[in-house]
């Protein structure tokens, strides 16, 4: 009776611990097919924001082909709420990257300062209430010498301090590269950032978009009330060219440095959220309608 006792406690643990490996390895195998099911979402979520970038693409060369100037109340600016699209939702914005200085211009071709565009830096940076050494510690970061400037930090300065790297020595590639420049922090970024941007090359100001502190400090000799002013006057009606800018200041325009603006711009940015089953995605792209159809130069997913 005893012996029949324990084998049947024996037998009664032994279907307990077989129902519960079974449990396990259900759970383990949904898990498994859960998992491919969100790589698979994943996956998808990434082309439909692909296929939404080139239909961003679409939406600017038709742009091109029928309008002579850009600027914020135009088709493309507009927001695109979250819509079906192939099974999943995708929504987004394009944004005009050259209503903000871009901090290339600072460097020429051959790899040394532009020195105009360095007094620019200073002068935005001073009317964002930063230090102008920041100008000087960027200069140092992207220009090919080796020789530190006044107020500037080179290999030196960086070598011996935490992370340890070199200098770039090129121009940027990301707006974030920054951050190892000596001076600049998050602090600082969040008041530069709306009005810097990074391209490639060197590129003008579109007048239609631009900040008032960008204006005053692209063009020499404008006060804060003069570049106030124009902001209202583009807000109010686009400006058909530069000559148009001019004239509607109403005044003799005080303004120097006309090569450094313009109304219409090669350089967009493309902020997108793509959705599909369980899977969300967020890219941020860049867009170069210089020649031809537009190319996505750069692009990330977060
Ligand atoms: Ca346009
Ligand atoms: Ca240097």
């Amino acid at each position: 009776m005893r012996s029949r006792g324990v084998a049947l406690v024996t037998a009664l643990v032994v279907v307990a611990i077989a129902a519960s490996l079974a449990t396990h390895l259900l759970w383990r195998s949904s898990m498994w097919i859960s998992q491919v099911e969100s790589m698979r979402d994943l996956a998808q979520a990434r082309l439909l924001a692909d296929a939404a970038a080139q239909w961003a693409a679409a939406v600017l060369a038709d742009d091109a082909a029928n309008s002579a100037v850009d600027h914020p109340q135009e088709p493309w600016a507009r927001q695109i709420p979250p819509m079906d699209a192939e099974g999943g939702q995708v929504g987004g914005q394009l944004f005009d990257e050259q209503v903000r200085w871009n901090l290339n211009n600072l460097l020429t071709a051959s790899g040394k300062i532009n020195e105009p565009e360095l007094i620019v830096y200073r002068r935005l940076l001073a009317e964002l209430n930063l230090p102008t050494e920041l100008a000087e510690t960027l200069a140092d970061w992207i220009d090919v010498d080796t020789e530190a400037r006044p107020g500037g930090a080179e290999d030196t300065y960086y070598l011996a301090h935490s992370p340890t790297t070199r200098t770039l020595g090129a121009s940027l590639s990301v707006i974030e590269d920054l951050l190892l420049v000596k001076g600049y922090d998050v602090v600082v970024m969040e008041r530069l950032r709306p009005h810097v941007t990074v391209l490639p090359g060197t590129t003008q100001i579109n007048v239609n978009g631009a900040s008032a502190i960008v204006l005053e400090a692209v063009l020499t000799g404008l006060s804060s009330a003069d570049a106030e002013q124009l902001v209202l006057q583009g807000q109010r009606l686009p400006f058909r060219d530069i000559a148009d800018f001019r004239t509607r200041f109403g005044k003799d325009f005080p303004g120097q440095g006309e090569g450094r603006i313009a109304t219409r711009s090669r350089y967009f940015s493309l902020r997108l959220q793509a959705a599909f089953g369980k899977s969300q995605v967020q890219m941020v792209a860049l867009i170069d309608r210089g020649q031809g159809w537009p190319v996505v130069v750069w692009r990330r997913f977060g």
